[in-house]
């Protein structure tokens, strides 16, 4: 029997810029890759959910959107999601890329409406400056709050990683396990396939291209054999139907190996992915288009 009275757990949001590192961070964390990560701003759409277990804790780690300032609908929705995750945490993780130091006065204001949260500054892509340098960056940030503490990280190499896990536990609380010790994650599986398309459009496409697009998995049949998956990509307009397909159908073709590749990797079986893409007329800007495709 598990001893429940000892047992502690907490929720702990992982903010900040888009591109920051934060699901990199979390994936790190979990030693998972639960979130897709791209070197392309806006990669994360919804509240991913990653939960580390051990026999006496639970943390459940949300990674959150980029903070922007929305302009279309599809911004907007994500921006409620980032301030759900802040209202649902315990604790605050503010991922600021060293060498992106400037902090939005919209997340700042963020916090000042937070009681009995920890909140701490977390400096990543440390790899890529001096040690000097990050602290003088922090130094700037600091000015402008007053952080529980700052930790050195670099999701991409490791550093700092078990100091700011350490850190993390010691201020969780006591509390109930929320959710199965064996459960990494929340969502379905077919909403992580979506995702890893989705994550190799931002990959493969340039410009607008995967700020216009998401994914809808209309068909996934388990099958003995092979998983049959049958997933739309929808565009914004009918320029970018031709764009995503390519010449002689070469980009999709390449986007569905690639897709197929890391899925079957996911899944652990083999898949066969059937892509169409649609056009839904701004879609981005239709709240029910937007809610309509999870968001
Ligand atoms: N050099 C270096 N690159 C990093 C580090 N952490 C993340 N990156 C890179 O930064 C880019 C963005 O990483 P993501 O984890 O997708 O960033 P994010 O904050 O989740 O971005 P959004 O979801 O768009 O808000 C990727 O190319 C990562 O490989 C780090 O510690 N060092
Ligand atoms: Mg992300």
């Amino acid at each position: 029997m598990e001893n429940t009275e000892n047992h502690r757990s907490g929720y702990v949001a992982i903010l900040g810029k888009p591109n920051a590192g934060k699901s990199t961070l979390m994936n790190r964390l979990l030693g998972n890759k639960i979130s897709i990560t791209t070197h392309k701003p806006q990669t994360t759409r919804h509240q991913i959910l990653g939960i580390h277990s051990e026999e006496d804790m639970q943390i459940i780690f949300l990674d959150t959107p980029g903070v922007i300032n929305p302009s279309y609908e599809l911004q907007k929705a994500m921006m409620k999601t980032v301030d759900r995750a802040r209202t649902d945490a315990d604790i605050i993780l503010l991922i600021v890329d060293v060498t992106d130091p400037e902090i939005p006065g919209r997340i700042f204001k963020m916090f000042t409406s937070m009681k009995n949260k920890k909140i701490f500054l977390v400096m990543n892509k440390i790899d890529k400056v001096s040690e000097q340098e990050a602290e003088v960056v922090a130094g700037r940030i600091q000015e402008k709050f007053e952080f529980d503490d700052t930790l050195y990280v670099s999701a991409l190499n490791g550093k700092g990683l078990q100091h700011l896990m350490d850190t993390v536990k010691a201020n969780i609380k006591s509390g109930p396990p929320f959710y199965p010790k064996d459960m990494l994650s929340e969502q379905p599986v077919r909403f992580f396939v979506a995702e890893m398309i989705r994550e190799q459009l931002f990959l493969l496409y340039h410009q607008e291209i995967p700020y216009c697009s998401t994914i809808d998995i209309v068909q996934y049949d388990e099958r003995d054999d092979l998983d049959y998956i049958s997933a739309d990509i929808i565009v914004n307009r009918d320029s970018q139907k031709g764009i995503l397909i390519g010449k002689g159908g070469k980009a999709i073709k390449k986007l569905g190996k690639n897709a197929r590749e890391v899925i079957e990797d996911f899944v652990d079986k083999k898949i066969y992915l059937d892509l169409h893409v649609k056009v839904r007329e701004k879609w981005r800007e239709d709240p029910s288009r937007v809610r309509h495709y999870g968001y």
